[in-house]
């Protein structure tokens, strides 16, 4: 099938009976975060106007708060899937704890909570550079009907039905999985449609490109040390090129397309590294999975890993199915 010009609109209908549950509940949600996702990024594009238009604190000139972006984001996802009634929990990086959302009434039967990092990288805003918003979706386990509780939430990532992220880029793209692969799609952002720009994305087997903070060289542990000599070393097709932008998710998709490893450990200064489990890791973790790729905390599978609570951090190593073996190889033998 030829999938010129099929808009994420079109493929979500086309696609929702191939997920296991058809009720049209999961084809909504992530209608609803397409609708969010295009509110974000026309704030997001609109950035570097902050000195003119005002900034964060700052009234504007029609008596409105100026926000900042990363609560924007928060805000414009969580009222998007509160006020569309196809949620019964959202958990956020942004607050402290989950929130329940009423599913008392008879028609408000939502089976799908949601964990969101709404504007990941957003030490990158004030230069300009890509952000992302990754979310993360499964079915609740606790009865339909009654208040969600931290059970809900605190799934392993093999339990995720589907996950996906935005990379508001030199392109805005969203990219998500239902456990059928991953496909991509570019926002056309003079008439607001995204359309399937990259189907069944397949992280390359290998790759030839390694994405840290070397600052944190000296307190990263030996073997993430030894792997990072590795790739610098001279060697068949090594040394490899290092890139690093400082947003996950724009570091990640350009490693899926190209072939690369990202690694967040831990260090002497983070004992779990920075990443959070739900929020981050294991929604990449799931993408990189169903593009062919592979996603560890150095020894164990990211996905397997049972969460203890909602913001914890875990040591991430992400991409290319061999480069994660080899690092995965480095801490082993440490
Ligand atoms: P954030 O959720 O506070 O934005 O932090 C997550 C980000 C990732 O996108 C990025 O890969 C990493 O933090 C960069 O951290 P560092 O500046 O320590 O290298
Ligand atoms: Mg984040």
């Amino acid at each position: 099938m030829s999938h010129r010009n099929q808009t994420l609109g079109e493929f979500i209908i086309e696609n929702q009976s191939s997920f296991k549950y058809t009720s049209g509940e999961l084809s909504r949600l992530i209608n609803s975060i397409r609708l969010a996702a295009k509110v974000v990024n026309y704030e997001v594009n609109k950035a570097g106007l902050v000195d003119i238009i005002g900034n964060a604190g700052d009234t504007n000139i029609q008596g409105e708060d100026q926000q900042k972006l990363d609560v924007y984001a928060n805000d414009t996802f969580i009222k998007t899937m509160t006020k569309r009634n196809i949620v019964c929990g959202i958990a956020s990086e942004e607050e402290d704890d989950f929130i329940a959302i009423n599913s008392q009434d008879e028609n408000h039967q939502n089976k799908y909570v949601v964990l969101i990092d709404p504007l990941d990288g957003s030490s990158n805003i004030d230069v300009n550079v890509s952000v992302g918003t990754i979310f993360s979706i499964y079915r609740r386990v606790t009865p339909v009907g009654t208040p969600v509780t931290i059970a809900d939430f605190l799934q392993k990532g093999n339990k995720q039905v589907a996950a996906g992220y935005v990379v508001y880029g030199t392109s805005t793209m969203l990219v998500y999985t239902t456990g059928h692969g991953v496909n991509g799609f570019t926002l056309n952002p003079a008439i607001g449609t995204f359309y399937l720009s990259h189907p069944d994305m397949q992280f390359p087997e290998n790759g030839n490109i390694y994405s840290v903070n070397e600052g944190n060289y000296s307190h990263f542990p030996k073997g993430i040390k030894d792997y990072i000599k590795y790739c610098q070393m001279e060697e068949g097709d090594r040394p490899y090129t290092s890139r690093y932008i400082g947003s996950l998710v724009s570091d990640f998709h350009r490693n899926m397309i190209k072939g690369g490893i990202y690694m967040y450990p831990k260090s002497s200064m983070a004992a779990k590294g920075k990443l959070r489990l739900l929020y981050e890791c294991n929604p990449m973790a799931f993408i990189a999975e169903q593009a062919n790729g592979k996603a560890s905390d150095g020894f164990t599978r990211i996905m397997d890993i049972e969460p203890t609570e909602l913001h914890e951090r875990v040591p991430f190593i992400c991409g290319s199915k061999s480069m994660v073996q080899k690092a995965e190889e480095f801490m082993r033998n440490a």
